[in-house]
C-alpha cells in the first residue's frame, strides 16, 4: 500500500508512535509518505521506501495566526495527486484530522478519493480536544474519518464520553521494537551515570504540568534518603526552571542529571532500576512501556490507559494521583532488595511483550485493508 503519514515531528508520543509505525510499515514492503513540518525526530530516511514531505507555511504578517492546516491540505492534495497514496492515517486529531477531512473532500472534486484513518493519542481528546473552542471541530472530523483508532480502552472511553461520537473506534495500542530494547551497553558506560552502589532512578517526559514532574522529586528526595541514588531527568518543557529550584532547596541538586532531549533514552533506561511516571492524566504512557522493554520496573499514578500497560505488583505499581507516601513505599520496596529488584526487572520485559511492534502493527495494516475495502 501507499499510505501518507500525519503526525508532530516532536519528541511527544504521537509523533514517535506514527514515525515507528511508518518504519516498520516500510519494512513490511510499503510505501510511506510522511507529510509534516519538519522531519520526525527519530525517522531514518536512508530506505527507499520512506520519504519525508516537508509543509511549509508561509509568513504573512498581516495574520495574527499563520493558517497551517490550509498548508497542510493542500499539501497533503499534491501528494496524494503526485504519488498515488492510496490512504491517510493522521496521528493526533487536532488539527491533522481536519485538515485531511479538508484535502478529502477537494480529491474528490477530482475523483480521487482517499480514506482517512484518525488515531487518536490522548491530549487531543482529554486536555485539548475537549475545550468548547474545539469540540465541534473535533467531534465533526472524528465522525468524517473512515477509520478512527484510540491507543487504549481508557482513551476510547473518554473519547465515548466526552464527545457525541457515530464511528466505532478499534482500540489499537502502543507499541515497541523489543529488539531495539535490548540492552547491548558495557558497565563502563553505566560509569558515566553513577556510582557501582547507587539505584538509578529515571523518568522522561515533555516536563509538561500533566507529567506532575514535581512527584517525581519528592519520591526521589524520600528515596535517596533510604539508599544511594541518582535521578535521571530526560526531556525539556515549561517545568524545567520549577522543577531545578526543588531540587536546589531540596539540596539533590548535585544526584539529579538534566539530560534534556536526548537520543540516548536506550542507553539510560539500559542501566536504569525504576521509571516514575506519576502523570495527572496519561492515555497510555509509551515512556513506561519504553521502560519496561528496557527491563525496568515502573512506579506510576492509577489513571487513563496506564493501568492496562503496568501491571500492579507486577511490572511495577500503581498509586493515586499525587500519592507520593504511597509511591516512595512502593519504590522503597523494589529497590531495596536485589533479588525482588531482579524479578521486577524480569516481569516489566515480560510484560512488554504483549506490546510487541510484530503483534500491534498488522492491525494497523488490517485497519487500511478494511478501510480501502469499504472504498
Ligand atoms: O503526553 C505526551 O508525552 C505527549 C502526548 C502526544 O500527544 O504526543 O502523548 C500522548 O500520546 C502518547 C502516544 O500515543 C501516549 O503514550 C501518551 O500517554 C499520551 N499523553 C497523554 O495522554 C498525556
Amino acid at each position: 500500500m501507499k499510505i501518507g503519514i500525519v503526525c508532530y515531528p516532536t519528541f511527544g508520543g504521537s509523533g514517535v508512535v506514527a514515525t515507528e509505525l511508518g518504519l516498520e510499515l516500510s519494512k513490511r514492503g510499503h510505501e510511506i509518505h510522511f507529510i509534516t513540518y519538519n522531519q520526525p525526530v527519530r525517522l531514518e530516511l536512508v530506505s527507499n521506501n520512506v520519504h519525508y514531505h516537508e509543509v511549509n507555511v508561509p509568513e504573512y504578517p498581516l495574520f495574527h495566526y499563520q493558517p497551517y492546516e490550509l498548508a497542510l491540505s493542500s499539501k497533503l492534495v499534491d501528494m496524494v495527486k503526485l504519488h498515488g497514496i492510496e490512504i491517510l492515517h493522521v496521528h493526533y486529531a487536532i488539527p491533522h484530522a481536519y485538515a485531511a477531512y479538508m484535502a478529502k473532500k477537494m480529491l474528490i472534486e477530482e475523483n480521487i478519493y482517499v480514506p482517512i484513518v484518525t488515531t487518536l493519542h490522548g491530549t487531543d481528546i482529554t486536555l485539548v480536544g475537549s475545550h468548547p473552542f474545539y469540540r465541534p471541530a473535533v467531534t465533526f472530523s472524528i465522525n468524517k474519518s473512515d477509520a478512527v483508532t484510540a491507543v487504549s480502552q481508557s482513551l476510547k472511553d473518554d473519547t465515548l464520553r466526552l464527545f457525541d461520537i457515530k464511528n466505532e473506534i478499534n482500540v489499537v495500542s502502543n507499541f515497541i521494537d523489543l529488539d531495539k530494547h535490548d540492552c547491548k551497553f558495557t558497565d563502563c558506560q553505566r560509569s558515566l551515570m553513577a556510582k557501582e552502589n547507587e539505584r538509578i532512578i529515571t523518568h522522561i517526559s515533555n516536563l509538561r504540568p500533566v507529567k506532575r514532574v514535581e512527584d517525581v522529586i519528592e519520591v526521589f528526595y524520600n528515596i535517596q534518603k533510604e539508599m544511594p541514588a541518582k535521578l535521571m531527568l530526560v526531556g525539556e518543557g515549561p517545568e524545567r526552571e520549577r522543577i531545578e529550584a526543588r531540587c536546589m532547596e531540596l539540596g539533590i541538586y548535585n544526584k539529579v542529571a538534566f539530560l534534556g532531549k536526548s537520543n540516548e533514552i536506550d542507553k539510560i533506561l539500559c542501566f536504569s532500576d525504576l521509571f516514575l511516571l506519576p502523570s495527572q492524566s496519561e492515555s497510555f504512557g509509551l515512556a513506561a512501556l519504553e521502560a519496561m522493554a528496557s527491563s525496568v520496573p515502573v512506579i506510576s499514578s492509577n489513571t487513563g490507559g496506564i493501568p492496562e500497560v503496568n501491571i500492579h505488583g507486577v511490572s511495577g505499581f500503581l498509586s493515586d494521583v499525587g500519592d507520593i507516601a504511597d509511591m516512595t513505599k512502593n519504590a522503597l520496596y523494589i529497590l531495596g532488595d536485589d533479588d525482588r529488584l531482579k524479578t521486577f526487572k524480569e516481569n516489566a520485559r515480560q510484560t512488554a511483550l504483549k506490546f510487541d511492534v510484530h503483534t500491534i502493527v498488522p492491525q494497523y495494516e488490517k485497519i487500511y485493508e478494511d478501510t480501502l475495502a469499504k472504498c
